[in-house]
């Protein structure tokens, strides 16, 4: 600019100088070698990888996870694995190449990831599990678990079950759609479920096998279902979409379900509740996926270095054909 006065320094003084600015400027950015130090404004970097997009209840669950992110003013690098644990690997690593600050993720089966959340432990980066658990013994992999009991939901269902059917004469058969093969939610709700209903004998499980937690899933299985057991009393389905599925196969059987077929899901998510509401379904489990807010609370003390508790519960209450009538109005998702 002219007429200012210009200070021309020595050239290897010059130099000297711009090393120092450029070190202190990196040494102002964190610590570059091990974990993040938020984004390039100084936001804190959450690296999210999603199961996929297989039900209503893991869209809601996307939808609150990016809300709550967008709201809490925190950079969301969100990956959907199309429920491969390989797509979750694979998104674990890049969050951890690209040094975010804190990463979380539903684990879509419960085994085989302790190498990789050891890879993000030894980058100094905290991982919080969201929705659903995994099986590993070292519990120093990741800082908390955010989520349901789905011990408990399945035996919600079971107990209701068996006051439901403390009346009938003879054997009751029992059908269950299992939720994806190896995950916590499956594997616990089947657990829960048959705990409850081993307090009356005349309950039977006597088929089960996983839809995978979709619609197609539940329908193409609730089809073989039907062909194969000539007398079905009770459907229980892990969660609404692999009912709602099942709703298909059971009305083309020429059955009446919520009457032919007593049907009792988990999650109550809308289409869920609807059809509790219509006398399709009879009884539903709640399993929020409103987790988004909570998630990007923990996200924050964690990356502070705040402990946080182990294991973080969601509230959730249970549903039936009238309570769905009452609470559809108000429902979120
Ligand atoms: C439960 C969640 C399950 C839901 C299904 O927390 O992981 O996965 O019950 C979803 O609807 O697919």
């Amino acid at each position: 600019m002219r007429g200012t006065k210009r200070f021309r320094l020595a050239r290897p003084i010059a130099a000297a100088l711009g090393a120092v600015l450029l070190v202190g400027g990196l040494a102002a950015c964190g610590n570059s070698d091990t974990g993040g130090d938020g984004g390039d404004d100084g936001k804190l970097v959450l690296g999210f990888s999603q199961v996929g997009a297989e039900s209503g209840w893991r869209t809601a669950n996307t939808t609150s996870v990016k809300e709550a992110a967008a709201a809490a003013g925190i950079e969301l690098k969100f990956d959907d694995a199309q429920q491969k644990q390989e797509n979750q690997i694979k998104a674990i690593r890049n969050f951890i190449q690209q040094k975010v600050d804190v990463i979380a993720f539903s684990p879509v089966v419960e085994s085989g990831w302790d190498t990789v959340l050891k890879e993000a432990r030894d980058a100094d980066i905290p991982v919080i599990l969201t929705d659903r658990a995994v099986d590993s013994a070292d519990k120093t992999l990741y800082k908390t678990f955010l989520g349901s009991d789905f011990v408990k939901e399945g035996r919600l269902s079971g107990v209701w079950l068996i006051e439901h059917k403390k009346d009938a004469t003879g054997d009751v058969n029992i059908v269950e759609l299992q939720g994806t093969t190896g995950s916590a939610p499956a594997n616990d709700r089947k657990k829960g479920f048959a705990e409850a209903i081993a307090a009356d004998p005349k309950l039977k499980i006597v088929a089960s096998q996983s839809g995978d937690f979709t619609r197609a899933g539940g329908k193409q299985v609730m089809e073989q279902f039907l062909k194969a057991n000539p007398k079905i009393d009770v459907l229980f389905a892990h969660n609404d979409d692999m009912g709602l599925g099942a709703l298909e196969a059971i009305t083309a059987a020429g059955k009446v379900p919520g009457k032919d077929i007593t049907i009792i899901t988990i999650d109550a998510v809308r289409d869920g509740m609807q059809a509790l509401a219509d006398g399709k379904f009879n009884f539903i489990a709640e399993c929020s996926p409103l987790l988004g807010p909570q998630l990007m609370d923990l996200a924050k003390k964690v990356h502070a270095g705040e402990t946080v508790p182990p294991r973080i519960e969601t509230e959730e209450t249970t549903f039936t054909q009238e309570q769905a009538k009452e609470a559809l109005p108000n429902r979120k998702y």
